[in-house]
């Protein structure tokens, strides 16, 4: 029992109050496994490493920097780019204008997986969630009246990043900028690839080459540049908890860092380079909790290999809003979502941050959108105040107890990955997607049972939604634009140069040359994104990922009692019975879309729910879908899309079903469709569209219904 010399009175206080109920009723245990109690007092903090250091002094957990915020304020760094490359450069500049401090490119997922706007894969792709770029013609478009040498960038990319990166060096170096003055960072990180984000292209061992080669030139030739963006934020985007998340961001951290040793480099040569991206949620303390203990931990971890310079060990972070946080229902509570998370990032000490626009779980953010967005952190910095002092929180009881406790439930896993010999080989084991799609299931579980609140969606729901607001399209004809730069650019290059080039790019492939450095040289001469990533690839070979799916998470989060889950049950066990089989359904992703934390949650509760669910490959064009729904002889095919490819791949695939024969086949849409567009999908033979929100209970009810009309009565 505490000590405190008033303890017993608050005791008797507190349990005056419960009116009979134990006291224990007032601990919450977290998706983490961790136990909050109601309070907090100064004896649980005795004995604790994270408590009682100093800003810029090991273990970091106040922060990386001396001076923090008082010195300088986190960089306002908004993810953008969209559709062409001029008109991404326009709403840079214009953000630039309105207060925004850095660059984050979001590029088209084309781009990503190393494809050329005209390749017959990514009709639906072109432009859509992030901006095109081909060529270094693009990308010179992209920074125009954006000085290179002033402007700190930031790149998500990790497929396609060699030709991506070597076209931001020449796009630079033709603005006479020379490679020492850059400043920003690539993303890099493609290990969360294999695990959540699925925009991969090589197979796992020439991807970590690539990892080592980039930091290898960057740390020679771009001193002040970061080679890479260690990402926890798409882990917690499929589902990961806080302790999952950061366990598993230190451990691809640690595999990078042995990558780049094995590559011969020194550990203070490159370290002080590596930077991190965390994702936050609405869990407000516990958050902060998670990023002064991710900050401990790196510092802890890195002791193993001696560095000498203290900025080896140092964690900086950039972190972003969680947009599975968004809802479709209600959205202005999304600015509200916003503000507290950004709110988390600060008072947990990030160095730079972006903030969701609220109507990213309905389209693509519009500068109304972006500007809410933008000016959330601009309050937070210029009126609230909150830049005065560093590190407020700290010797806040539960804050450090909490942070404590993050530190060791997460070292425990970070143990675990080290005992399956680290993260590499713990991703060819399955074990942390499991972790992470075993949360994922058990978090929806709870919100479709009203145990998690989301306000709009599970509770204070609105009768009538309407959507009063501008929705950002990206029209089609930005793939024709984008065709037709490329035919011009393959028209007038030297066609010569670009196949020698090319040709020496393969072979410091195959026998282990720098490949960034070795890509420049076709870069500079118009080899295009699509032709760099091929030459590769003819060395490399294109990687297939698995999908595999988790069992019994998601029913066995419901309670017992549940009669929701009992009727479902129970309608498939009575389809069963009058139909010989169950109610069958693939689900799909076509296009270059990798998001499937969607389809994971559907496919493992569906089938906990009495389905029979076929899940196919990623990436799948509408063809191969409809082919292998009717292989698979299904009664609906499930088709998810979060990246503003509905509208050209689903209609694809009703037409692919009918031409192959598979017209009885019904199909269904979820993922992120603005409302406005449902009707152009009903009329194209879409049978219903589940938005963000959906609970899967009542999803499930509808596609049944569905199936069992379109069967007639003896379903
Ligand atoms: C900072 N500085 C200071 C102070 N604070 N100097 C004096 N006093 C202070 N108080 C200095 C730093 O040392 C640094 O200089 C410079 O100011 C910039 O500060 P920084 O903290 O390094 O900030 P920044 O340049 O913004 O870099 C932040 C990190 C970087 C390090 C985190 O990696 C970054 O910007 N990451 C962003 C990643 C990103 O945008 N990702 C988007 C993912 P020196 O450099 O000289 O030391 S979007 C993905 C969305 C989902 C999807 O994948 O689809």
């Amino acid at each position: 029992m505490p000590h405190h010399p008033d303890y017993q009175k608050w005791e008797a206080l507190a349990t005056k109050l419960m009116k009979g109920k134990p006291f224990s009723s007032l601990q919450w245990q977290t998706p983490e496994g961790i136990s909050i109690k109601p309070l907090y007092t100064a004896e649980d903090l005795e004995g604790l490493d994270n408590v009682n250091s100093l800003p810029g002094l090991p273990p970091y957990v106040r922060g990386p920097v001396a001076t923090m915020y008082a010195g300088r304020p986190w960089t306002i760094r908004q993810y953008a780019g969209f559709s062409t490359a001029r008109e991404s450069n326009e709403f840079y500049r214009k953000a630039l204008a309105a207060g925004q401090k850095g660059l984050s490119v979001a590029f088209d997922l084309a781009t990503h997986r190393g494809y050329d706007s005209d390749h017959p894969r990514v009709t639906g792709d072109v432009g859509k969630a992030g901006v095109a770029i081909d060529s270094v013609e693009d990308m010179k478009i992209l920074f125009d009246e954006i000085p290179l040498d002033q402007m700190s960038v930031s790149m998500t990319m990790n497929g396609a990043v060699i030709p991506i990166l070597a076209s931001y060096i020449v796009a630079a170096e033709e603005q006479g900028v020379s490679h020492e003055k850059l400043t920003g960072t690539i993303q890099n990180d493609i290990l969360k690839e294999y695990l959540t984000r699925n925009t991969f292209i090589y197979p796992p061992g020439p991807s970590m080459r690539i990892v080592a080669d980039i930091i290898g030139f960057c740390s020679k030739n771009m001193p002040r540049y970061n080679t890479i963006s260690i990402s926890g934020y798409h882990m917690m985007e499929a589902g990961a908890n806080s302790v999952l998340q950061v366990a598993f961001t230190m451990a691809d951290g640690l595999e990078y860092v042995r990558t780049a040793l094995r590559a011969g480099m020194n550990i203070d040569e490159f370290a002080p380079r590596l930077s991190f991206f965390f994702g936050i949620g609405m869990n407000f303390f516990m958050d902060i909790a998670m990023l002064r203990a991710a900050r401990f931990l790196w510092h802890r971890l890195l002791q193993q290999f001696e560095p000498k310079d203290p900025r080896s060990s140092i964690l900086r972070t950039h972190c972003q809003t969680s947009g599975w946080s968004l809802t479709q229902q209600d959205p202005y509570n999304n600015i509200i979502r916003t503000t507290l998370e950004a709110l988390t990032s600060v008072l947990g000490g990030t160095q730079s941050l972006h903030t969701n626009s609220f109507d990213e779980a309905i389209g693509l953010p519009t500068d109304f959108s972006a500007r809410i967005a933008r000016n959330t952190q601009i309050i937070i910095q210029e009126e609230s105040e909150i830049c005065h002092v560093i590190d407020p929180l700290g010797g806040s009881y539960y804050v450090e107890s909490l942070t404590n406790s993050i530190i060791n439930e997460a070292q425990k896993i970070i143990d675990e990955v080290e005992s399956l010999g680290g993260m590499a080989k713990a991703i060819e084991s399955g074990m942390p997607k499991m972790r992470i799609e075993e949360s994922a299931a058990r978090k929806q579980a709870r919100i479709d049972q009203g145990l998690d609140v989301i306000v709009g969606v599970n509770k204070y729901q609105l009768k009538d939604e309407k959507i009063d607001f501008e929705i950002r399209e990206v029209p089609a004809s930005v793939r024709d634009e984008q065709v037709d730069r490329l035919r011009r650019i393959r028209g007038t290059r030297d066609q010569a140069a670009v196949d020698r080039a090319l040709a020496e790019l393969t072979k410091a492939a195959e026998d282990g040359g720098n490949l960034l450095a070795a890509a420049l040289p076709a870069i500079r001469a118009r080899a295009t994104v699509g032709e760099v990533s091929d030459a590769m690839e003819k060395v490399f070979g294109r990687f297939v990922s698995t999908t595999r799916c988790i069992s019994g998470a998601y029913a066995s989060e419901f309670q017992a009692t549940s009669e929701t889950l009992a009727q479902l049950r129970g309608r498939t066990e009575a389809f069963l019975q009058g139909n010989g089989r169950r109610p069958r359904m693939l689900v799909t992703k076509m296009g270059q879309d990798g998001h499937d934390r969607g389809i994971k949650v559907i496919a493992s509760a569906y089938a906990d729910l009495g389905f029979d669910i076929d899940i196919g490959p990623l990436f799948q064009t509408p063809q191969e879908a409809a082919k292998m729904a009717i292989e698979n002889d299904v009664h609906v095919v499930g088709a998810s899309s979060l990246t503003a490819g509905h509208k050209t791949l689903v209609p694809a695939l009703v037409e692919e079903l009918k031409k192959q024969g598979g017209e009885d086949i019904l199909v269904v849409a979820g993922g992120i469709i603005p409302p406005v567009d449902y009707d152009y999908l009903y009329e194209r033979g879409v049978k219903a569209v589940f938005g963000p929100g959906t609970s899967v209970i009542d999803s499930a009810n509808r596609t049944l219904d569905l199936i069992e009309k379109h069967l007639g009565p003896t379903a």
